[in-house]
């Protein structure tokens, strides 16, 4: 066993004592518990029938505009006609300001762009809560927050209710009868099946932009069949996997409108390319039919995207107030961090503060009185990890570098030197000093559901270790120049450079990867950036075009029944760092083997001290194996204009979906007294699909 040392300088390495090896043990360490930190107020937990119903009401009512303007024009049916048979009625109970009031508007800032409006083909309209407005989605998990944890299942939402069949292997899911499209198309299982026939299991089509919308998010084997226009069938091979009705949420089930998709997909139009479907209705295409509450009317590049009111939206009040009462919908287009600006300064009406740089200076300006905004913490829903290309055999098509940088990946001892090189309070600090951040291991969030800190192996900072790891592995700097370098058969000896992918939409992802990159110079590894604007980063990293990356975590990390089938490699395209390779296969490792068993375990259970058994089995391996290298957690904040009526107490920003699903969009309101003369096309609706725009 060659027992070098590097004993570490500023710029080099230098030759040293030799180091005895290193076991298991003497790596691990206690994991500090996350300081104390407070969410600032807590949900009120209530039952899903407290918070909603589907049923037919004696009377219905919509703006006074839309009755004068459209209906009595007879431009327009009657809004009891543009309702389903039973509406989706949101209870006043749980209502925080009860009965709301038509007008206003919600001007929301992004820092993503649209490439288009076909969601289920792939596009992203440049998230921030567009995406989540249009597409309505069969149920609904945002606002699980304020559901008793006992009660803890998906939302009614398109699909009102579902029955398993006596021996579990069936769903039979009842959609909402008689809802349209805002175009007056009806809505029906017709779009279910395009979606799922056309777009999910077409292997041409990367369904919906953050892609999860693959086959083995609903479970291998799965199938799908529609009995008649409200009614579809689900057949699972596994014995009743509640786990699923997670999955038909936002973001992997939400069909388009199938009657204008559908002539533009190669299937039903020979001529069409997958691009060309894909990007059949770019931005600029207005008025694309959608169930969400408001319609994209105009858009101006790089600068502003305005909806209007559903005239047709499925939902109601208890008083048979058609929602949304909001008439408008703006999404600025503009950067991430600028949201956060924007909403402390009142320009803007909603932010989800993740960016821990951002907090001293929101937290200051929220503080004042004259304050416009409510700003209010959650828990710590918002972490970061390194994660590593863990495909050795094709995904993304490395080169011989790549190659050997991706066998090196697979090598736990490999991914131990990097954790341990990495300092994390140092790292947490570099964004924001306080009580915000906390050490993150990886795996399941401290402070979660799932979590437990028994079963979760820390690797503390250690860069003597970490150097004696790597001599180990026969990564020694054999030219001199200060840098490791491959051995001689893997890569030709060259030096050892890895690239590193992170999104340049946010500040967090590049100073955090910024910092990775300088952790890893006194091991000797040169670490490359490869920053990437937000589109360009998702569609390389869900195409294995990366090394490592540092990534925000998904929301698997925080609830994991939202997202579970992301936890590990379960299907060839479910796994975020490993996927399948050329061949069709996903290369496992023996441990991540043990990942896909224990989560395939989890799917199939609906035995709660089971599920927390497999849970704790499965951070363990996560953990001790370090599948990602974790880096930092902390809390997000919720900042809200203050003139916006029915915000549920306790919203995370982050948790089961965004905020923009979980504080129930179509139910906020402005009392008559603050509404602000912000409508740029005050009392019009949507137009033709592909119009003008409002009218
Ligand atoms: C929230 C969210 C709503 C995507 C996106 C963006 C994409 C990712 C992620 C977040 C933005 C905001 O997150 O940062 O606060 O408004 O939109 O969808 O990061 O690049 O691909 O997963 O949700």
């Amino acid at each position: 066993m060659k027992k070098h040392a590097f004993a570490l300088g500023g710029a080099g390495l230098m030759l040293g004592v030799s180091l005895m090896a290193i076991s298991a043990q003497e790596l691990t360490g206690e994991l500090p518990d996350p300081p104390e930190f407070a969410a600032q107020s807590e949900p009120v937990f209530v039952s899903v029938g407290d918070m909603l119903e589907f049923k037919a009401l004696p009377e219905y009512h919509e703006p006074d505009w839309v009755t004068s303007k459209y209906v009595e024009a007879g431009t327009l049916p009657p809004v009891a006609e543009r309702l389903p048979k039973e509406p989706l009625v949101f209870k006043t109970g749980n209502m925080p300001d009860g009965i709301g009031v038509y007008g206003d508007t919600m001007r929301h800032v992004i820092g993503g762009r649209p490439e288009g409006w076909n969601y289920i083909g792939g596009q992203s309209q440049g998230w921030g809560g567009i995406d989540i407005g249009l597409s309505e989605c069969l149920t609904r998990n945002g606002p699980l927050f304020q559901i008793k944890a006992e009660e803890l299942e998906p939302l009614p939402n398109l699909a009102k209710s579902w029955e398993w069949s006596e021996d579990g292997h069936e769903l039979t899911m009842h959609l909402i009868e008689g809802a349209k499209w805002s175009d007056g198309d009806p809505f029906d299982s017709e779009d279910l099946m395009f979606y799922w026939e056309d777009n999910v299991n077409d292997p041409n089509v990367s369904a919906v932009p953050s892609g999860t919308g693959t086959p083995e998010r609903f479970g291998v084997g799965t199938t799908l069949e529609a009995i008649d226009e409200y009614t579809v069938k689900w057949t699972f091979e596994e014995v009743r996997p509640t786990q699923y009705l997670y999955a038909m949420a936002y973001d992997s089930f939400c069909p388009g409108p199938s009657h204008i998709l559908k002539p533009q997909h190669p299937k039903y139009n020979p001529d069409n390319t997958y691009q060309e479907y894909k990007n059949a209705f770019p931005p600029e295409f207005m008025n694309m039919p959608v169930m969400g509450a408001w319609v994209p009317v105009e858009y101006r590049a790089d600068d502003i995207i305005v909806m209007r009111r559903n005239p047709y939206y499925w939902k109601v009040d208890e008083n048979g107030n058609q929602l949304p009462y909001l008439n408008e919908m703006h999404y600025r287009l503009s950067t991430w961090a600028d949201r956060d600006v924007q909403a402390v300064a009142g320009s803007g009406d909603f932010a989800n503060l993740e960016q821990a740089e951002s907090f001293v200076e929101s937290l200051k300006r929220s503080a004042e009185d004259s304050a416009p905004a409510r700003l209010q913490f959650g828990a710590r829903t918002i972490g970061y990890a390194l994660r590593m290309n863990l495909s050795a055999n094709g995904w993304g098509e490395p080169d011989a570098r790549g190659q050997a940088v991706r066998e090196l990946n697979r090598e736990l001892d490999f991914r131990k030197a990097v954790s341990i090189a990495v300092d994390r309070q140092r790292l947490g600090d570099s964004l924001v000093r306080g009580p915000f951040t906390a050490i993150y291991p990886g795996g399941l969030y401290a402070g979660t559901t799932y979590y437990d800190k028994a079963s979760t192996v820390y690797y503390p900072y250690n860069l003597e270790a970490a150097n004696a790891l790597l001599d180990g592995l026969g990564l020694t700097d054999t030219d001199g120049n200060g840098i490791r370098n491959f051995p001689a058969d893997k890569a030709g000896g060259a030096d050892v450079e890895i690239t590193l992918l992170a999104n340049t939409d946010y500040g967090t992802d590049t100073n955090l990867a910024e910092g990775v990159i300088a952790m890893m110079e006194p091991l000797g590894i040169r670490v490359i950036a490869n920053f990437q604007t937000g589109t360009a980063r998702d569609d390389m990293a869900q195409s294995g075009q990366f090394d490592w990356g540092v990534e925000r975590q998904g929301a698997e990390m925080v609830s994991v029944v939202q997202g579970t089938t992301t936890l590990a490699p379960v299907g060839p395209r479910t796994h975020t760092f490993h996927k399948a390779g050329t061949d069709g296969t996903v290369d496992l490792l023996p441990f991540e083997q043990e990942l896909v068993d224990v989560v395939n375990k989890f799917i199939a259970s609906s035995d709660t001290t089971e599920r927390a058994e497999l849970m704790k089995q499965y951070q363990k391996l996560f953990t001790e194996n370090v599948y990602s290298v974790g880096l930092t957690q902390y809390p997000g904040a919720l900042i809200i204009n203050k003139r916006f009526a029915n915000i549920p107490a306790g919203a995370p920003i982050f948790q089961f979906n965004w905020a923009e699903d979980s504080v129930m969009r179509e139910r906020l309101f402005v009392p008559e007294d603050k509404q602000g003369d912000y409508e740029l096309h005050p009392e019009t609706l949507p137009g033709e699909p592909g119009g003008a725009g409002p009218v």
